[in-house]
């Protein structure tokens, strides 16, 4: 038999075991734009606004935009943009049917329809997630063509709300990026300029784009454990999302226009987000993406399976010790009980956390993550040791070939790039060398170092020689 859809009409007659929204969503108006509407969103942002709608402030349903692909619309718009959240650790199990989300659409031919819900009086944010690929700037003509990338998208929506004497939204960056809040405003700034000058010193006099630092580990969904849950629950849910309780999102307390009462909901509103977002890039990301290269190729599937192999975790406590010396102490932030917690985290056995899935985009990530990191040590004079294996494995990760010979598809932009690059090259160094002659990834005072080039050879050589197993054990 098949099973019924979830929409508005079923939250009178959710299971047992699910929680419905707890408000009557009718009465919520829209005021949240969010461009980028995926698995992250859903559990992060979403879950947020929903419990602030929850607590009575109506002001802040959300439309979502996917820029890309119309997956989101086509799973959330049959089921009333409603989505199960289910959030699993040792804590146990919680599952709610989450409500923020008004209605979404897909931009690609309805540009006109996203920048007029920009446009909106009642629109005060617009938040975005969409990944460390969308920070691009823009290159269409805005006075004559629609826009082709996010930051044209906000330069135009806030060129029309000059227009219409209304105040510019919030832009809320919500990427794993270092500064966040100052690259988007950058890029919209550029794209301003180009419609109108007045409109980039308008948007600087009277625009807000705060940093924030957002953190919630979130799977995506695999069609199995979909199709698992679906038969628990009883109906069938296209956009649910498994996560895990912790949830954090900190935010630079600075609005264009009105706000919820975040901190009723537990979201931090501080001066200066960049120690949090610092040392969550470099502590939490950048353990996970070494423990996907890592772990991937000694022949891990999650992250709770690589962190609970004594050596791997041994060597992430040694990256940890590296990155904690670049870090800044901020009132609120206690790095050794967050690498405590973090540990906790990854071995959360619920989640089933897929390496590869962290494999991912590893040319956009690499530099906040891990190459920042090793340019302020290298600068110090301190030792790179277990940060260059990290990226050694990256390299290694990039031919394409785990170490049983099987090939696998890299899923970066810059794959084919970074595949021709390490083509001509026989050893290791040379592989080192032409890859990190790459300007766009990696950062001149590490293209140009010598000391950075022969510790990543080292370990490279060490991991086509004798595999990522024993290479890593060698180093603990
Ligand atoms: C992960 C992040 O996929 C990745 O690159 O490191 O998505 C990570 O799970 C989140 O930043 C956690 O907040």
């Amino acid at each position: 038999m098949s099973l019924e859809r979830l929409n508005e009409a079923m939250v009178g007659r959710l299971p047992g075991v699910v929680a419905g929204p707890g408000y009557d969503r009718t009465y919520a108006q829209m005021g949240v734009v969010h461009i980028g509407v995926g698995a992250f969103h859903r559990a992060h942002q979403a879950a947020f606004f929903d419990d602030i709608l929850r607590a009575g402030d109506r002001r802040w349903s959300i439309i979502g935009l996917s820029p890309r692909s119309p997956a989101a619309e086509q799973a959330l718009r049959p089921q009333d943009g409603l989505y199960t959240l289910i959030e699993r650790s040792a804590r146990g199990e919680t599952i709610r049917v989450r409500g923020a989300i008004q209605s979404v659409a897909a931009i690609a031919g309805r540009e006109r329809l996203a920048l007029d819900v920009m446009a909106a009086p009642r629109t005060h944010l617009v938040s975005l997630t969409i990944t460390e690929k969308g920070y691009v700037r823009e290159t269409a003509d805005l006075r004559k063509a629609v826009p082709t990338t996010t930051a044209g998208f906000l330069a135009t929506a806030l060129e029309r709300r000059r227009a219409a004497n209304l105040t510019p939204f919030t832009v809320l960056s919500c990427d794993n990026l270092d500064d966040n809040g100052a690259r988007i405003r950058a890029l919209t700034l550029d794209a301003a300029s180009r419609i109108d000058p007045g409109l980039a010193t308008w948007i600087e006099r009277n625009g807000a784009f705060p940093a924030s630092m957002v953190d919630r580990i979130t799977p995506a969904t695999t069609p199995e454990a979909r199709r698992f849950l679906e038969n628990r629950l009883g109906y069938r849910d296209e956009a649910m999302v498994t996560t895990e309780h912790f949830r954090q999102w900190v935010i630079e307390d600075r609005f264009a226009g009105p706000r919820p009462d975040f901190a009723a909901v537990g979201v931090q509103l501080v001066a200066d987000v960049i120690p949090w977002q610092t040392a969550k890039l470099r502590l939490l990301n950048a353990a996970h993406s070494a423990l996907a290269y890592l772990g991937a190729l000694a022949g891990f599937a999650t992250v709770d399976e690589a962190i609970g192999w004594p050596p791997l975790r041994a060597h992430i406590g040694r990256l940890w010790d590296e990155a904690t010396t670049t870090l800044s102490p901020t009132a609120g932030l206690d790095i050794d009980a967050y690498r405590a917690a973090l540990l906790k985290r990854f071995e959360n056995p619920h989640l089933r956390h897929r390496l590869t899935q962290i494999a991912m985009d590893g040319s956009q990530k690499l530099p906040p993550r891990l190459l920042a990191t090793i340019e302020q040590r290298l600068a110090a004079g301190e030792s790179i040791d277990a940060l260059s294996l990290a990226i050694a494995a990256w390299i290694r990760w990039q031919l394409g070939v785990d170490e049983a010979g099987a090939r696998f598809e890299v899923e970066d932009p810059r794959a084919a790039d970074l595949a021709r690059a390490l083509e001509g090259a026989n050893t290791a160094a040379e592989m080192v060398a032409s890859v990190v002659a790459d300007k766009t990834i990696f950062p001149r005072p590490l293209a140009r170092s010598p000391i950075f080039a022969r510790n990543i050879g080292h370990q490279l050589e060490g991991l086509l020689n004798h595999g990522a197993r024993a290479t890593v054990e060698r180093l603990t």
